[in-house]
Protein backbone atom coordinates (compact mmCIF):
# COMPACT_ATOMS: atom_id res chain seq x y z
CA UNK A 1 0.00 0.00 0.00
CA UNK A 2 1.35 3.50 -0.99
CA UNK A 3 1.15 6.05 1.60
CA UNK A 4 4.06 8.08 0.53
CA UNK A 5 2.42 11.97 -0.18
CA UNK A 6 -0.98 10.53 1.19
CA UNK A 7 -2.96 11.75 4.40
CA UNK A 8 -3.23 8.87 6.94
CA UNK A 9 -5.42 9.65 10.06
CA UNK A 10 -4.04 8.93 13.17
CA UNK A 11 -6.82 8.60 16.23
CA UNK A 12 -5.50 9.78 19.35
CA UNK A 13 -2.46 12.03 20.71
CA UNK A 14 -1.11 10.36 23.61
CA UNK A 15 1.89 7.61 23.03
CA UNK A 16 0.89 5.83 20.73
CA UNK A 17 -0.77 8.02 18.30
CA UNK A 18 2.92 10.53 18.60
CA UNK A 19 4.62 7.08 17.69
CA UNK A 20 2.77 6.40 14.65
CA UNK A 21 3.07 10.17 13.48
CA UNK A 22 6.88 9.68 13.87
CA UNK A 23 6.80 6.90 11.85
CA UNK A 24 4.50 8.24 9.54
CA UNK A 25 6.68 11.27 9.18
CA UNK A 26 9.50 9.85 8.59
CA UNK A 27 7.97 7.44 5.92
CA UNK A 28 6.85 10.68 4.20
CA UNK A 29 2.95 10.24 4.58
CA UNK A 30 0.91 13.20 5.83
CA UNK A 31 0.06 12.53 9.07
CA UNK A 32 -3.57 14.31 10.39
CA UNK A 33 -3.50 13.87 14.20
CA UNK A 34 -6.90 14.05 15.95
CA UNK A 35 -8.16 13.56 19.02
CA UNK A 36 -11.96 13.42 20.68
CA UNK A 37 -11.07 15.19 23.69
CA UNK A 38 -11.85 18.96 23.75
CA UNK A 39 -10.23 19.87 26.55
CA UNK A 40 -6.81 19.45 24.50
CA UNK A 41 -5.49 22.64 22.65
CA UNK A 42 -4.03 22.21 19.09
CA UNK A 43 -0.76 24.20 20.68
CA UNK A 44 -0.66 21.61 23.43
CA UNK A 45 -0.46 18.42 21.27
CA UNK A 46 1.68 20.35 18.41
CA UNK A 47 4.31 20.58 21.35
CA UNK A 48 4.00 17.39 21.98
CA UNK A 49 4.96 16.14 18.32
CA UNK A 50 8.20 13.99 17.43
CA UNK A 51 11.14 16.22 16.64
CA UNK A 52 11.23 16.92 12.74
CA UNK A 53 7.86 15.92 12.30
CA UNK A 54 4.94 17.86 10.84
CA UNK A 55 1.18 17.16 11.32
CA UNK A 56 -2.41 18.16 10.66
CA UNK A 57 -3.92 18.64 13.64
CA UNK A 58 -7.91 18.42 14.78
CA UNK A 59 -9.44 18.14 18.18
CA UNK A 60 -12.88 17.50 19.00
CA UNK A 61 -14.35 17.28 15.34
CA UNK A 62 -13.18 16.22 12.24
CA UNK A 63 -13.89 18.10 9.17
CA UNK A 64 -16.22 15.79 6.87
CA UNK A 65 -14.27 17.28 3.55
CA UNK A 66 -11.30 15.93 5.09
CA UNK A 67 -12.28 12.49 5.24
CA UNK A 68 -12.33 11.94 1.26
CA UNK A 69 -8.27 12.19 1.29
CA UNK A 70 -7.70 9.66 4.25
CA UNK A 71 -6.03 6.64 3.06
CA UNK A 72 -5.19 4.52 6.20
CA UNK A 73 -6.58 4.80 9.86
CA UNK A 74 -4.13 3.91 12.72
CA UNK A 75 -6.30 4.63 16.10
CA UNK A 76 -4.51 4.28 19.28
CA UNK A 77 -4.73 1.56 21.53
CA UNK A 78 -7.51 3.39 23.84
CA UNK A 79 -10.27 3.92 20.60
CA UNK A 80 -13.18 1.59 20.36
CA UNK A 81 -13.32 -0.06 16.92
CA UNK A 82 -16.99 -0.40 16.62
CA UNK A 83 -17.45 3.55 16.57
CA UNK A 84 -19.53 4.99 14.08
CA UNK A 85 -16.26 6.92 12.93
CA UNK A 86 -13.79 3.70 12.26
CA UNK A 87 -17.00 1.96 11.16
CA UNK A 88 -17.41 4.78 8.60
CA UNK A 89 -13.85 4.30 6.84
CA UNK A 90 -14.04 0.66 7.19
CA UNK A 91 -17.14 0.90 4.78
CA UNK A 92 -15.25 2.74 2.22
CA UNK A 93 -12.68 -0.05 2.15
CA UNK A 94 -9.90 2.34 4.40
CA UNK A 95 -7.41 0.02 5.95
CA UNK A 96 -7.78 0.08 9.91
CA UNK A 97 -4.50 -0.98 11.02
CA UNK A 98 -3.30 -0.31 14.99
CA UNK A 99 -0.05 0.03 16.70
CA UNK A 100 0.99 -3.79 16.44
CA UNK A 101 0.29 -4.03 12.79
CA UNK A 102 1.94 -0.81 11.47
CA UNK A 103 4.85 -1.55 13.76
CA UNK A 104 5.71 -5.01 12.21
CA UNK A 105 4.99 -4.27 8.32
CA UNK A 106 8.16 -1.15 8.78
CA UNK A 107 10.05 -3.43 11.08
CA UNK A 108 12.90 -5.87 10.69
CA UNK A 109 14.40 -8.92 12.18
CA UNK A 110 12.63 -11.19 14.43
CA UNK A 111 10.01 -10.68 16.66
CA UNK A 112 8.43 -12.00 19.73
CA UNK A 113 4.80 -10.89 20.84
CA UNK A 114 3.24 -11.91 24.17
CA UNK A 115 -0.02 -11.07 24.96
CA UNK A 116 -2.53 -12.51 28.16
CA UNK A 117 -4.72 -10.87 30.80
CA UNK A 118 -2.65 -10.85 33.40
CA UNK A 119 1.56 -10.95 33.60
CA UNK A 120 1.65 -9.49 30.24
CA UNK A 121 4.52 -6.59 31.42
CA UNK A 122 6.47 -8.99 33.75
CA UNK A 123 6.86 -11.80 30.75
CA UNK A 124 7.75 -9.07 28.11
CA UNK A 125 10.37 -7.47 30.87
CA UNK A 126 11.82 -10.44 31.62
CA UNK A 127 11.90 -11.84 28.01
CA UNK A 128 13.53 -8.27 26.77
CA UNK A 129 16.24 -8.65 29.40
CA UNK A 130 17.02 -12.22 28.12
CA UNK A 131 17.27 -11.33 24.65
CA UNK A 132 19.79 -8.33 26.06
CA UNK A 133 21.80 -11.10 27.61
CA UNK A 134 22.80 -12.41 24.40
CA UNK A 135 22.36 -10.25 21.74
CA UNK A 136 23.26 -6.97 20.66
CA UNK A 137 20.44 -5.35 19.13
CA UNK A 138 17.07 -5.85 21.13
CA UNK A 139 13.99 -3.75 21.26
CA UNK A 140 11.57 -3.79 24.15
CA UNK A 141 7.76 -1.86 22.70
CA UNK A 142 4.62 -1.76 23.03
CA UNK A 143 2.09 -1.51 25.92
CA UNK A 144 4.88 -1.70 28.18
CA UNK A 145 5.33 1.91 27.32
CA UNK A 146 7.09 2.09 24.34
CA UNK A 147 4.90 2.12 20.88
CA UNK A 148 6.64 0.04 18.38
CA UNK A 149 5.94 2.36 15.44
CA UNK A 150 8.28 4.88 17.43
CA UNK A 151 11.06 2.30 17.53
CA UNK A 152 10.00 0.21 13.83
CA UNK A 153 12.25 2.02 11.86
CA UNK A 154 15.56 2.02 14.03
CA UNK A 155 14.96 -2.19 13.68
CA UNK A 156 17.51 -4.31 11.52
CA UNK A 157 17.84 -7.95 10.19
CA UNK A 158 20.15 -8.70 12.83
CA UNK A 159 17.69 -7.44 15.58
CA UNK A 160 15.36 -8.90 17.38
CA UNK A 161 12.09 -6.85 19.14
CA UNK A 162 10.10 -7.98 22.18
CA UNK A 163 6.62 -6.88 21.90
CA UNK A 164 4.00 -6.53 24.68
CA UNK A 165 0.50 -6.81 22.93
CA UNK A 166 -3.09 -5.45 24.52
CA UNK A 167 -5.93 -6.93 23.05
CA UNK A 168 -7.10 -3.28 22.04
CA UNK A 169 -3.55 -3.40 19.75
CA UNK A 170 -4.45 -7.19 18.82
CA UNK A 171 -7.88 -5.87 17.30
CA UNK A 172 -6.35 -3.68 14.89
CA UNK A 173 -3.96 -5.97 13.13
CA UNK A 174 -4.28 -7.84 9.49
CA UNK A 175 -1.23 -9.49 8.85
CA UNK A 176 0.76 -9.28 11.79
CA UNK A 177 3.06 -12.38 12.42
CA UNK A 178 5.19 -12.83 15.20
CA UNK A 179 8.40 -15.17 14.89
CA UNK A 180 7.44 -16.40 18.34
CA UNK A 181 3.93 -15.64 20.18
CA UNK A 182 2.86 -16.33 23.27
CA UNK A 183 -0.55 -15.93 25.21
CA UNK A 184 -0.48 -16.24 28.87
CA UNK A 185 -3.76 -16.55 30.13
CA UNK A 186 -7.02 -15.01 29.42
CA UNK A 187 -9.93 -14.03 31.91
CA UNK A 188 -12.27 -11.44 32.37
CA UNK A 189 -11.17 -7.91 31.65
CA UNK A 190 -11.89 -4.81 29.42
CA UNK A 191 -15.59 -6.20 28.96
CA UNK A 192 -16.47 -2.54 28.70
CA UNK A 193 -14.85 -2.53 25.32
CA UNK A 194 -14.39 -6.01 24.18
CA UNK A 195 -18.65 -6.43 25.05
CA UNK A 196 -17.85 -10.83 25.65
CA UNK A 197 -15.55 -12.79 26.68
CA UNK A 198 -15.58 -14.57 23.59
CA UNK A 199 -14.65 -10.97 21.64
CA UNK A 200 -12.05 -10.27 23.86
CA UNK A 201 -10.61 -13.82 23.84
CA UNK A 202 -10.89 -14.03 19.73
CA UNK A 203 -8.74 -10.13 19.86
CA UNK A 204 -5.87 -11.86 22.30
CA UNK A 205 -5.67 -15.36 19.68
CA UNK A 206 -4.85 -12.79 16.87
CA UNK A 207 -1.56 -12.49 17.69
CA UNK A 208 -1.08 -15.89 16.29
CA UNK A 209 -3.39 -15.81 13.19
CA UNK A 210 -1.67 -14.98 10.93
CA UNK A 211 1.45 -17.36 12.20
CA UNK A 212 2.18 -20.68 10.31
CA UNK A 213 3.73 -23.78 11.20
CA UNK A 214 7.11 -22.73 11.04
CA UNK A 215 6.44 -19.88 14.23
CA UNK A 216 5.90 -20.72 17.48
CA UNK A 217 3.09 -20.09 20.09
CA UNK A 218 3.72 -20.47 23.60
CA UNK A 219 0.32 -21.34 25.31
CA UNK A 220 -1.20 -21.76 29.20
CA UNK A 221 -1.88 -25.56 29.64
CA UNK A 222 -3.98 -24.77 32.42
CA UNK A 223 -6.57 -22.81 30.74
CA UNK A 224 -8.84 -24.12 28.94
CA UNK A 225 -9.72 -21.65 26.22
CA UNK A 226 -6.37 -21.74 25.21
CA UNK A 227 -5.84 -25.78 24.92
CA UNK A 228 -8.95 -25.58 22.78
CA UNK A 229 -6.80 -22.65 20.83
CA UNK A 230 -4.16 -24.88 20.64
CA UNK A 231 -6.35 -27.02 17.96
CA UNK A 232 -7.13 -24.55 15.58
CA UNK A 233 -3.12 -22.36 15.91
CA UNK A 234 -1.32 -22.30 12.65
CA UNK A 235 1.42 -22.17 14.38
CA UNK A 236 3.84 -24.98 16.44
CA UNK A 237 2.28 -25.04 20.29
CA UNK A 238 4.65 -25.26 23.09
CA UNK A 239 2.57 -25.84 26.36
CA UNK A 240 3.32 -24.90 29.56
CA UNK A 241 1.59 -25.91 32.99
CA UNK A 242 2.23 -24.82 36.89
CA UNK A 243 -0.16 -27.84 37.16
CA UNK A 244 0.33 -30.73 35.63
CA UNK A 245 3.57 -32.67 33.73
CA UNK A 246 3.66 -32.27 30.23
CA UNK A 247 4.78 -34.77 28.02
CA UNK A 248 5.97 -31.67 26.14
CA UNK A 249 6.96 -28.53 27.47
CA UNK A 250 7.64 -26.69 30.28
CA UNK A 251 6.03 -27.30 33.80
CA UNK A 252 6.61 -27.27 37.56
CA UNK A 253 7.13 -30.18 39.72
CA UNK A 254 7.04 -29.73 43.17
CA UNK A 255 9.27 -26.81 43.77
CA UNK A 256 11.22 -27.24 40.38
CA UNK A 257 10.57 -25.82 36.83
CA UNK A 258 11.06 -28.76 34.28
CA UNK A 259 11.00 -28.75 30.28
CA UNK A 260 10.34 -32.07 28.42
CA UNK A 261 10.88 -32.64 24.49
CA UNK A 262 11.45 -35.63 22.32
CA UNK A 263 15.13 -36.07 24.11
CA UNK A 264 13.15 -36.57 27.31
CA UNK A 265 12.73 -34.32 30.69
CA UNK A 266 14.68 -32.57 32.64
CA UNK A 267 14.88 -30.17 35.84
CA UNK A 268 15.74 -26.61 34.86
CA UNK A 269 15.50 -24.02 38.02
CA UNK A 270 14.28 -24.66 41.71
CA UNK A 271 11.27 -21.57 42.15
CA UNK A 272 13.17 -20.26 45.09
CA UNK A 273 16.09 -19.69 42.66
CA UNK A 274 14.53 -16.14 41.63
CA UNK A 275 13.10 -13.09 42.71
CA UNK A 276 10.19 -13.13 41.67
CA UNK A 277 7.09 -14.69 44.10
CA UNK A 278 3.65 -16.18 43.56
CA UNK A 279 2.55 -18.95 40.92
CA UNK A 280 1.23 -16.28 38.62
CA UNK A 281 5.19 -15.54 38.30
CA UNK A 282 6.35 -19.34 37.82
CA UNK A 283 3.96 -19.17 34.89
CA UNK A 284 5.84 -16.25 33.86
CA UNK A 285 8.74 -17.42 34.13
CA UNK A 286 7.94 -20.59 31.95
CA UNK A 287 6.22 -18.45 29.34
CA UNK A 288 9.75 -16.64 28.88
CA UNK A 289 11.38 -19.29 29.30
CA UNK A 290 9.79 -21.27 26.40
CA UNK A 291 9.81 -17.65 24.19
CA UNK A 292 13.70 -17.09 24.73
CA UNK A 293 14.59 -20.66 23.65
CA UNK A 294 12.89 -20.28 20.44
CA UNK A 295 14.00 -17.17 20.03
CA UNK A 296 17.47 -18.81 19.79
CA UNK A 297 19.07 -18.11 23.41
CA UNK A 298 20.90 -20.86 24.89
CA UNK A 299 19.60 -21.98 27.84
CA UNK A 300 21.98 -21.59 29.92
CA UNK A 301 22.13 -17.60 29.41
CA UNK A 302 18.35 -17.85 29.58
CA UNK A 303 18.47 -19.01 33.50
CA UNK A 304 20.98 -17.07 34.66
CA UNK A 305 19.01 -14.05 33.36
CA UNK A 306 15.85 -15.38 35.02
CA UNK A 307 17.75 -15.58 38.33
CA UNK A 308 19.04 -12.41 37.98
CA UNK A 309 15.52 -10.59 37.24
CA UNK A 310 13.55 -8.22 39.48
CA UNK A 311 9.84 -7.54 40.18
CA UNK A 312 8.60 -5.07 37.79
CA UNK A 313 7.05 -1.57 39.11
CA UNK A 314 3.72 -1.65 40.49
CA UNK A 315 2.65 -5.29 40.20
CA UNK A 316 3.27 -6.57 44.46
CA UNK A 317 5.79 -4.31 44.81
CA UNK A 318 7.10 -3.43 48.26
CA UNK A 319 7.73 -0.18 49.04
CA UNK A 320 8.88 0.24 52.73
CA UNK A 321 8.01 -0.91 56.52
CA UNK A 322 6.78 2.51 58.00
CA UNK A 323 5.42 2.06 61.98
CA UNK A 324 5.65 -1.59 62.28
CA UNK A 325 3.43 -1.83 58.95
CA UNK A 326 4.50 -3.35 55.11
CA UNK A 327 2.93 -1.04 52.16
CA UNK A 328 2.62 -2.82 48.97
CA UNK A 329 2.32 -1.16 45.51
CA UNK A 330 0.54 -3.75 43.23
CA UNK A 331 -1.04 -0.36 41.32
CA UNK A 332 -0.94 -2.64 37.90
CA UNK A 333 -3.64 -5.01 39.48
CA UNK A 334 -6.04 -3.39 37.05
CA UNK A 335 -8.73 -6.28 37.30
CA UNK A 336 -9.84 -8.62 39.64
CA UNK A 337 -7.81 -11.64 38.03
CA UNK A 338 -4.44 -9.94 38.61
CA UNK A 339 -5.45 -8.43 42.15
CA UNK A 340 -6.45 -11.50 43.15
CA UNK A 341 -2.95 -12.46 42.69
CA UNK A 342 -2.06 -9.29 44.88
CA UNK A 343 -3.99 -10.30 47.91
CA UNK A 344 -2.38 -14.18 47.58
CA UNK A 345 0.77 -12.44 48.44
CA UNK A 346 -0.05 -11.09 51.40
CA UNK A 347 0.44 -12.87 54.46
CA UNK A 348 -0.54 -10.27 57.30
CA UNK A 349 -3.79 -8.68 58.07
CA UNK A 350 -3.88 -6.72 55.40
CA UNK A 351 -5.48 -3.04 54.84
CA UNK A 352 -6.52 -3.24 51.08
CA UNK A 353 -6.93 0.05 49.20
CA UNK A 354 -9.33 -0.64 46.05
CA UNK A 355 -11.75 0.85 43.23
CA UNK A 356 -11.81 3.08 40.23
CA UNK A 357 -12.58 2.82 36.81
CA UNK A 358 -15.82 0.48 35.37
CA UNK A 359 -14.78 -2.00 33.15
CA UNK A 360 -18.45 -3.88 33.63
CA UNK A 361 -15.97 -6.65 35.52
CA UNK A 362 -17.01 -8.65 38.61
CA UNK A 363 -15.64 -9.01 41.96
CA UNK A 364 -16.96 -11.90 43.29
CA UNK A 365 -13.67 -14.14 42.70
CA UNK A 366 -11.57 -11.61 43.87
CA UNK A 367 -13.17 -10.60 47.35
CA UNK A 368 -13.41 -14.75 47.96
CA UNK A 369 -9.94 -14.18 47.73
CA UNK A 370 -9.68 -12.50 50.56
CA UNK A 371 -10.00 -15.23 52.74
CA UNK A 372 -10.44 -13.24 55.88
CA UNK A 373 -6.76 -11.80 55.18
CA UNK A 374 -8.74 -7.98 54.59
CA UNK A 375 -9.22 -6.48 57.86
CA UNK A 376 -10.12 -3.14 56.17
CA UNK A 377 -11.38 -2.05 52.63
CA UNK A 378 -10.78 1.19 51.92
CA UNK A 379 -12.31 2.40 48.28
CA UNK A 380 -12.15 4.74 46.15
CA UNK A 381 -13.91 6.19 42.37
CA UNK A 382 -16.72 4.74 39.80
CA UNK A 383 -16.54 1.32 41.42
CA UNK A 384 -16.87 1.67 45.31
CA UNK A 385 -20.55 1.08 45.40
CA UNK A 386 -20.33 -1.84 43.51
CA UNK A 387 -17.36 -3.30 45.00
CA UNK A 388 -19.17 -2.45 48.67
CA UNK A 389 -22.21 -4.22 47.70
CA UNK A 390 -20.50 -7.52 46.68
CA UNK A 391 -17.77 -7.14 49.79
CA UNK A 392 -21.21 -7.00 52.11
CA UNK A 393 -22.46 -9.87 50.44
CA UNK A 394 -19.50 -11.68 51.29
CA UNK A 395 -19.38 -10.57 54.94
CA UNK A 396 -16.69 -8.20 54.47
CA UNK A 397 -17.59 -6.23 57.64
CA UNK A 398 -15.25 -3.19 57.78
CA UNK A 399 -15.36 -1.12 54.11
CA UNK A 400 -14.63 2.75 54.61
CA UNK A 401 -15.35 4.86 51.01
CA UNK A 402 -12.92 7.92 50.65
CA UNK A 403 -13.52 10.26 48.07
CA UNK A 404 -10.24 11.02 47.33
CA UNK A 405 -6.98 9.24 46.64
CA UNK A 406 -5.52 11.43 49.33
CA UNK A 407 -8.05 10.57 52.47
CA UNK A 408 -7.85 6.54 51.30
CA UNK A 409 -4.15 7.00 51.77
CA UNK A 410 -4.70 8.29 55.36
CA UNK A 411 -7.73 6.16 56.26
CA UNK A 412 -5.76 3.08 55.66
CA UNK A 413 -3.14 4.50 57.55
CA UNK A 414 -4.79 4.74 60.24
CA UNK A 415 -6.75 1.43 59.78
CA UNK A 416 -3.24 0.04 60.18
CA UNK A 417 -1.66 -1.38 63.47
CA UNK A 418 2.04 -2.92 63.78
CA UNK A 419 2.24 -5.77 62.28
CA UNK A 420 -0.12 -5.23 59.61
CA UNK A 421 0.28 -4.74 55.54
CA UNK A 422 -1.15 -2.11 53.62
CA UNK A 423 -2.09 -3.21 49.83
CA UNK A 424 -2.91 -0.76 46.91
CA UNK A 425 -4.42 -3.70 44.34
CA UNK A 426 -7.58 -1.57 43.37
CA UNK A 427 -8.63 -4.44 41.00
CA UNK A 428 -9.39 -1.53 38.56
CA UNK A 429 -8.15 0.52 36.28
CA UNK A 430 -6.78 4.18 37.32
CA UNK A 431 -8.44 6.02 34.56
CA UNK A 432 -11.09 8.77 35.37
CA UNK A 433 -8.75 9.79 38.47
CA UNK A 434 -5.43 9.37 37.19
CA UNK A 435 -3.92 9.15 33.20
CA UNK A 436 -2.45 5.44 34.25
CA UNK A 437 -1.47 3.12 36.57
CA UNK A 438 1.71 4.04 37.07
CA UNK A 439 0.93 7.94 38.22
CA UNK A 440 -1.18 6.04 40.90
CA UNK A 441 1.41 3.77 42.07
CA UNK A 442 3.70 6.42 42.21
CA UNK A 443 1.59 8.64 44.11
CA UNK A 444 0.87 5.90 46.30
CA UNK A 445 5.05 5.50 46.97
CA UNK A 446 5.28 9.34 47.25
CA UNK A 447 2.96 8.59 50.26
CA UNK A 448 4.49 5.74 51.79
CA UNK A 449 8.46 7.30 51.50
CA UNK A 450 6.81 10.51 53.44
CA UNK A 451 5.32 8.47 56.06
N1 LIG B 1 -8.98 9.10 22.53
C1 LIG B 1 -9.85 9.50 21.54
N2 LIG B 1 -10.99 8.76 21.35
C2 LIG B 1 -11.29 7.65 22.08
C3 LIG B 1 -10.38 7.24 23.08
C4 LIG B 1 -9.24 7.99 23.28
O1 LIG B 1 -9.63 10.51 20.87
O2 LIG B 1 -12.32 7.03 21.84
C5 LIG B 1 -7.77 9.88 22.77
C6 LIG B 1 -7.68 10.42 24.18
O3 LIG B 1 -8.33 11.65 24.30
C7 LIG B 1 -6.18 10.53 24.40
C8 LIG B 1 -5.60 9.44 23.50
O4 LIG B 1 -6.66 9.00 22.65
O5 LIG B 1 -5.66 11.79 24.01
C9 LIG B 1 -5.10 8.32 24.36
O6 LIG B 1 -4.83 7.16 23.60
P1 LIG B 1 -4.70 5.76 24.36
O7 LIG B 1 -5.80 5.62 25.34
O8 LIG B 1 -4.57 4.70 23.33
O9 LIG B 1 -3.36 5.93 25.23
P2 LIG B 1 -1.83 6.04 24.80
O10 LIG B 1 -1.21 7.10 25.62
O11 LIG B 1 -1.68 6.19 23.31
O12 LIG B 1 -1.26 4.64 25.32
C10 LIG B 1 -1.53 3.46 24.58
C11 LIG B 1 -1.93 2.37 25.57
N3 LIG B 1 -3.16 2.79 26.28
C12 LIG B 1 -4.27 2.04 26.29
O13 LIG B 1 -4.35 0.98 25.76
C13 LIG B 1 -5.45 2.60 27.02
C14 LIG B 1 -0.81 2.13 26.58
O14 LIG B 1 -1.18 1.03 27.41
C15 LIG B 1 0.46 1.75 25.83
O15 LIG B 1 1.53 1.68 26.74
C16 LIG B 1 0.78 2.80 24.76
O16 LIG B 1 -0.35 3.04 23.90
C17 LIG B 1 1.92 2.33 23.85
O17 LIG B 1 1.57 1.17 23.19
C18 LIG B 1 -1.57 1.34 28.77
C19 LIG B 1 -2.79 0.55 29.18
O18 LIG B 1 -3.47 0.95 30.11
C20 LIG B 1 -0.44 0.98 29.73
N4 LIG B 1 -3.09 -0.57 28.51
C21 LIG B 1 -4.21 -1.44 28.86
C22 LIG B 1 -3.81 -2.50 29.88
O19 LIG B 1 -2.60 -2.76 30.03
O20 LIG B 1 -4.71 -3.07 30.51
C23 LIG B 1 -4.68 -2.17 27.60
Amino acid sequence: MDIYNKKVLVIGTGLSGMGAVKLLGRLGSIPVLYDENEKLTEAEVRSRLPEGVSAEIFIGALPESLREEIVLLVPSPGVPVDTELVESFRRKGIPVWGEMEMGWRFARGRLAAITGTNGKTTTTALVGQIMRAYYKEVHVVGNIGHPYTAEALETTEEGVTVAEASSFQLETTENFRPNVSAILNITPDHLDRHHTMENYAAAKERIALCQTGEDVCVLNYGDSRLRDFAARCPARVVFFSSAERLRQGMYLEGEDICMADKNGSRRLMNIHDMHLVGLCNVENVMAAIAVSLYMGVPMEIILDTVRKFKAVEHRIEFVGTKNGVDYYNDSKGTNPDAAIQGIRAMSKPTVLIAGGYDKGNEYDEWIEAFEGKVKCLVLIGQTAEKIEACARKHGVGNILRAETFEEALLASTAAAAGGDAVLLSPACASWGMFPNYEVRGNLFKDYVNGL
